[in-house]
């Protein structure tokens, strides 16, 4: 990779991988863009177009200016939301999918969006889902996140653009907030932890789902971008996952740094429907075995991390 166009730029997974990539690239050779200009933050002042996923011509223009060599396009709406706004959710996440990869095939770029744990749905191994398996997601998100997987690879498959992408679990980090996903409480609750020693959960007690560490997340996608296209049998896309959590876990791991941390629920129905639909954990080991995939986070260092990271801040 040498220039980088980034789409949902400003977004929880945006914000990071754009600092991260111009750490390693350079300020000028990763553009980000976004629906809005940044207010704040650490992209402010930075290399920036506002950029809205719906308009194709304006995703060609954009590339015709910049000339990347690699779109990594991050905008998407996430579970939640796109339960509550169904149709807005298949206008940007599929409208914007295929403007993306569009304007990657006409002009020779190689591609990166994300998946999630949300392809897979009720009938999908709950346990160690593996990397080829059931996919009959019953959320929205999860129907265009199965879409968006199988387009990438008929654009590899058909038009030969480079595509290649990662099944994300939840992203926990402390930069940016996410916003709409139904993994949200686990980062809330560290936030919540350190500003008032308390956290009401909208995910219920006893369910689990995947989760990994912001870090581990950057890492792989650049791993995954970096990869021998010669050794990758999958593409679109791979289990990543550091850890299968439940709230309770979480819970008793902040209380060894907040003593009297407490935890309780208000479980919120179309959340908690979304999470059950999910697997309780997924198997990594094709991600492993093709590029290297290695987390480096496991619950007690990411917890450290998070409360350590959070404090410096207050
Ligand atoms: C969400 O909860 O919607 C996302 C995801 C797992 O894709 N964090």
């Amino acid at each position: 990779m040498e220039r980088i166009l980034i789409t949902g730029a400003l977004g929880q997974i945006g914000t990071e991988l754009t600092v991260k990539l111009r750490e390693i690239y350079g300020d000028d050779k990763v553009l980000a863009t976004d629906i809005n200009e940044p207010a704040e933050g650490p992209l402010k002042g930075k290399p920036f177009k506002i950029l809205d996923v719906r308009r194709y011509d304006e995703m060609v223009e954009t590339a015709d200016e910049f000339k990347p060599d690699t779109i990594m396009h991050m905008a998407a709406l996430l579970s939640a939301t796109c339960e509550e706004k169904p149709l807005i959710a298949w206008d940007i996440n599929m409208g914007g999918l295929v403007n993306a990869l569009e304007t990657a095939r006409k002009r020779g770029i190689k591609f990166f969006t994300p998946s999630s744990i949300g392809a897979f749905g009720p009938s999908t191994p709950k346990k160690d889902a593996p990397q080829t398996t059931i996919q009959r997601p019953t959320s929205m998100y999860g129907v265009n996140k199965v879409a968006g997987e199988l387009l990438c690879d008929y654009y590899f498959k058909k038009f030969g653009v480079d595509t290649r992408g990662l099944r994300f679990p939840g992203l926990i980090s402390h930069v940016k907030e996410p916003g709409g996903g139904t993994t949200d409480y686990a980062v809330e609750i560290y936030f919540e932890a350190v500003k008032s020693g308390k956290y009401t959960s909208y995910i219920g007690e006893g369910t689990y789902m995947d989760m990994m560490y912001m870090d581990d997340a950057i890492d792989a996608v650049i791993q995954l971008m970096e990869a021998d296209a010669e050794d990758l049998i999958d593409r679109n896309a791979f289990n990543v996952s550091a850890m299968s959590v439940e709230p309770g876990m979480i819970a008793r791991e902040i209380e060894k740094h907040i003593p009297g941390f407490e935890l309780d629920y208000d479980v919120d129905p179309v959340r908690q429907g979304i999470a059950d639909s999910w697997p309780d954990s997924i198997d990594t080991s094709e991600a492993e075995k093709q590029w290297g995939f290695r987390p480096k986070y496991d619950l007690e260092k990411m917890t450290t991390e998070m409360i350590n990271a959070i404090r410096d801040k207050a």
